[in-house]
């Protein structure tokens, strides 16, 4: 983990995912199970289910509840503790979108029009149809962040420019107000999956809205699908390299290596160490069997979770209840730098 930005800010982690679908094995590998490493290392973490993102997209508000509760009930069943981490989701604290107005006033139009994933989102179709809350969204992404004067956010390597955002709209409002007030955040971009990609196309990440199921590992597939989608993934005709220089140009085979040390907690150079020279019909039902064997478990606790609604939604409670303990005061620090006149006593 990269130094705290100021020795004034307490160094405190914050992350979210959009529950905008089912949980892919990117979420789980490139954010959820990081996540859950961090809340042992001391430092406080704060997690959020970022229901506030998702509809920048249509959800139909049915799926919406029901993949908001199964998104918290992921992120328990991989084993966050809410006794450790607070974890609630976004529209219960209402500071984020205040906080995301605020910065809509902070950044700049064309900030947003060199977002990669504006882009890559909008590529193909017709940009002025989409909802101004997707372009805004890196703005909100910022709000989520400083609001809790968070210095370290893991991410998977396609949050990165958003980070570098959240970073500029810290240094401007610092600077516009001549003020030290926002962190400069450190995104934590690390391990051996953080792009995970689709197992139809190495060039594109594994993404819960690509239209083709194939192209996924969904944290609710059965044993079986799992297997059947490793084995259909498209890959090379060469065996494995022995080393990592041998992936180079083999996006498809460096995916699944990357997956499979990811799972194994293993360092690539290990796994290839082992399985150099052996070809795909030798790795792949290794690798299912141990996506299973990870996966298994942590599916079967979202199932009973998922089984009991209310004990989801406490938790969630008590998680924004901490939140908004956190978010108010910077809130209204905020308020106060930009002139903003605030409550007296009647
Ligand atoms: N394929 C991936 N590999 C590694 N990390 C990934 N993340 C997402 N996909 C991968 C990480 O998961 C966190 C939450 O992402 P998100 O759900 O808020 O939004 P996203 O990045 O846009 O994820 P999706 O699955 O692609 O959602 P849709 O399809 O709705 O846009 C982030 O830390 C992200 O890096």
């Amino acid at each position: 983990m990269a130094d705290t930005p100021k020795a004034q800010f307490k160094p405190r982690v914050f992350s979210g995912i959009q529950p905008s679908g089912g949980l892919t094995l990117g979420n789980y590998l490139g954010a959820i199970k990081r996540f859950v490493d961090m809340q042992d290392s001391g430092i406080e973490t704060i997690y959020c289910v970022v229901d506030m993102h998702a509809i920048t997209t249509w959800q139909d508000p049915e799926a919406l509840r029901r993949q908001t509760r199964e998104l918290a009930a992921g992120y328990l069943a991989a084993g966050l503790d809410p006794a450790k981490s607070i974890l609630f989701n976004q529209s219960q604290v209402s500071a984020h979108a205040e906080l995301g107005w605020v910065f809509n006033c902070v950044a700049r139009m064309g900030w947003m029009n060199r977002m990669t994933q504006w882009k890559d989102k909008t590529a193909g179709k017709n940009a002025e149809a989409e909802s101004l809350g997707l372009f805004a969204y890196p703005s909100l992404m910022a709000a989520d962040i400083l609001l809790y004067h968070a210095t370290h956010v893991p991410v998977g390597e396609d949050q990165k420019q958003h980070l570098e955002l959240t970073r500029d709209i810290a240094a401007k409002f610092n600077h516009d107000y001549g003020v030290d007030f926002f962190p400069l955040t450190e995104p934590v971009i690390e391990g051996a999956a953080t792009r995970v990609m689709s197992l139809r196309d190495g060039s594109r990440k594994m993404s819960k809205s690509d239209p083709s199921d194939q192209s996924r590992i969904n944290m609710s597939d059965d044993a079986d699908t799992i297997a059947r989608k490793i084995r259909r993934a498209r890959t090379d005709s060469e065996p494995l390299p022995s080393e990592a220089r041998g992936l180079e140009h083999r996006p498809e085979a460096r995916n699944l290596v990357n997956i499979y040390a990811a799972l194994a907690d293993r360092p690539v150079d290990r796994v290839l160490a082992e399985f150099g020279g052996r070809p795909f019909s030798e790795f792949k039902p290794q690798l299912a069997d141990l996506a299973v064997a990870r996966l298994a478990p942590i599916s079967a606790e979202m199932a009973r979770l998922m089984d009991n609604e209310d004990e989801i939604d406490r938790i969630l409670s008590r998680g924004a209840a901490r939140a908004r303990e956190i978010t108010a005061p910077v809130l209204r620090a905020t308020y106060d730098i930009i002139g903003m006149v605030g409550p007296k006593r009647i």
